[in-house]
């Protein structure tokens, strides 16, 4: 694997609209420590964990927010897999937290106007000894379309060191347009040959998360995940994407992942309206 440089941090930045816009085009990506407070980070977690505890994939009693993994490696696309995820997808607190009020200053100022958040939203359950499935280095345009000028945010849901499988991004590859992608293991199934651009002198950036830690990246940036190489830990992290109100968005943005039930019936059990339909209040340029 080759080196991995840290993130430049730009908590610095959040008052700057202007400085925070160009640090975005120089990187193809932001990061902040501790942009979002413990509190919410925990609260999911222990939701997430909750879910994978009840379906016999994590330990539980005061074990249960370490997220020591039972069984597996589970994996997207297993028989199995699919009613933790259909739970995850329900989750009210799982969605409401794509709105949290310190992601949202940042990007209305990144993107200079109010920011639409896309309601297909990802949870992800990496469990150790599954290098295969990887994520592998993509980028993230060509699943979402609409603006290029979309932003992803991977938020992991608790501390997240290298060894346990952390999102890392190759700086300034944003700039380069469109790579050509090959059938590929893990999340996605599309994989890019960085090989020719890191040769060209692009590096990977990434960090040892911790608690509150959040990367914003391009919908054209180069990412991908490291192995979870830890014996026991599950890796819990969400992905959001985020774009300006005034640009296009496809109506795939507006579907649940992997639209396996209609919002309706996600909305079941949620105790607030506030976040239901949200997006029907904008208006949408839709294409
Ligand atoms: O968390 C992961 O492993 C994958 C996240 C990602 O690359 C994405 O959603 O685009």
């Amino acid at each position: 694997m080759a080196r991995i440089e840290p993130f430049n941090v730009s908590n610095h930045l959040l008052d700057q609209p202007d400085k925070l816009q160009e640090q975005a085009w120089q990187d193809g990506y932001l990061f902040f420590r501790g942009l979002i407070d413990a509190d919410s980070i925990y609260n999911l977690r222990l939701d997430f964990l909750g879910i994978c505890h009840r379906h016999g994939w994590a330990k539980g009693g005061d074990a249960l927010m370490d997220g020591i993994r039972v069984g597996g490696p589970f994996m997207e696309g297993d028989d199995g897999y699919w009613p933790v995820l259909d739970e995850f997808q329900c989750l009210e607190s799982f969605h409401a937290f794509a709105h949290h009020p310190a992601v949202l200053d940042m990007l209305d100022k990144l993107f200079g106007e109010k920011t639409l958040v896309h309601p297909r939203n990802i949870g992800r359950i990496m469990f150790p000894e599954n290098t295969k499935y990887t994520t592998p280095a993509h980028q993230d345009f060509i699943h979402i379309r609409g603006t290029e000028e979309t932003y992803t945010a991977w938020i992991p849901l608790g501390g997240c060191p290298k060894d346990m499988g952390g999102l890392i991004v190759l700086a300034g590859s944003h700039r380069g347009g469109i790579y050509p992608v090959k059938p590929a293991f893990g999340a996605g199934g599309l994989g890019i040959d960085t090989a020719p651009l890191e040769t060209e002198g692009l590096c990977w950036a990434g960090t040892d998360y911790e608690v509150g830690d959040a990367l914003f990246f391009h919908s054209h940036t180069v990412h991908k995940a490291l192995p979870n190489q830890s014996p026991d830990r599950i890796r819990l992290s969400v992905d959001y994407r985020y774009q300006g109100c005034s640009k296009p968005v496809t109506e795939g943005s507006l579907l649940p992942h992997f639209n396996r039930m209609p919002w309706d019936e996600i909305y079941t059990s949620w105790k607030s309206t506030q976040y239901q339909y949200y997006w029907n209040a904008f208006d949408l340029n839709r294409v």
